[in-house]
């Protein structure tokens, strides 16, 4: 069987997709796109050989889709998401399932009442190898007890159009979901630091670089530098350490060139470089549960609202500096 995508939102990272789909993808083409700029989505749909529309939720109910692709803007997702459940259809969700926890709960209980999981999400660190690597020497024991975690997520910089609030609910997302996929249990609180000194790099409606400290249930204490206007490069970096030893990511190249310039490796220039294998397995994943008519698995809607849950108290310690603890609710039996 092949399946028919229907891919929402032509920006950056849908179009990213597209080309996966293209080129790598195998049991599945994209049928339709849909994106709110007609000329975008006609353009697009021409060059990929797909039905172009402009109303998601028409693609969403068309008999050329049998799974819905989100790659649009956050604001519109719990609709989107809501739409495709009621279709029938399972989906694929770009980050962050909704802006906030409250649209994720809406999302939790529908699926709940639908009985099976319908949705993954797009946090793609879990498929990455090193990240991947680093739970495995976690979870043998072979690190021991682990105590801290230090985390940077740098990116060369960042549109005009990324806001202060940003920096916790779309870039330090990606930390929070890892922390909890690497450590096996959740985060309990949350203080947002903010240095004295601030890059000339950022634009003046930001304060870059920021700290995030986080604690899980069992004690261990994580900092997270976001550092978004770093400028040279995308660099994400993660070290483990416990008390028998300490397991970090590597640099992702496999060459080092030795030149006059002295001994160089390539550092990644966007998420869509850093990630390419991540992004590559999984969306493979979401076509193979699809194709085998799979519940989904994978990063689910339970852990979009619990990581919107953490941003939530990131974005009130970004406003007054304090610590806020992260109140979890049982979680339903649908997601254990
Ligand atoms: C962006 O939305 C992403 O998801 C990137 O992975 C992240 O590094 C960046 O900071 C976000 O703005």
């Amino acid at each position: 069987m092949t399946v028919k995508i229907g891919l929402i939102g032509l920006g950056m990272i849908g179009q990213d997709h597209l080309k996966r789909f293209r080129d790598v993808i195998s049991g599945a083409e994209v049928t339709a796109v849909c994106d709110i700029n007609h000329s975008t989505a006609d353009a697009v749909a021409s060059e990929y050989n797909a039905v172009a529309f402009y109303d998601a939720e028409e693609m969403i109910h068309s008999e050329l889709v049998d799974a819905v692709f989100i790659c649009s803007i956050g604001p519109v997702h719990k609709t989107q998401i809501l739409a495709a459940f009621k279709a029938g259809k399972p989906v694929f969700c770009e980050k962050p399932l909704t802006p906030t926890a409250g649209e994720s709960k809406e999302i939790i209980d529908a699926e709940v009442e639908a009985g099976k999981r319908l949705l993954q999400l797009g946090f793609m660190r879990r498929f990455d190898p090193g990240y991947q690597a680093l739970k495995q020497s976690i979870s043998t024991g072979e690190l021991g007890d682990i105590m801290l975690i230090h985390c940077a997520h740098r990116n060369p910089s960042v549109p005009e159009s990324y806001t202060l609030e940003m920096a916790i609910n779309d870039s330090a997302t990606h930390e929070i979901d890892i922390i909890r996929y690497l450590l096996n249990e959740n985060i309990t609180s949350v203080r947002v630091d903010k240095p004295r000194k601030k890059t000339s790099r950022a634009l003046p409606h930001l304060q870059d670089p920021l700290i995030v400290i986080f604690e899980t249930e069992s004690g261990v204490r994580i900092d997270d530098e976001l550092f978004v206007n770093c400028h040279y490069g995308y660099d994400i970096r993660c070290e483990v350490i416990g008390e028998n030893a300490i397991a970090a990511l590597t640099e992702q190249q496999l060459i080092s060139t030795r030149s006059f310039n002295g001994n160089a490796q390539h550092i990644a220039q966007s998420c869509m470089e850093r990630f390419a294998t991540a992004y590559d397995r999984e969306v493979q994943h979401f076509v193979n549960s699809v194709r085998d008519d799979l519940p989904m698995a994978g990063p689910s809607s339970w852990d979009g609202y619990v990581v919107a849950l953490v941003c939530d108290a990131g974005l009130a310690s970004l406003k007054d500096g304090e610590k806020h603890e992260v109140v979890i609710p049982e979680q339903p039996a649908l997601y254990r």
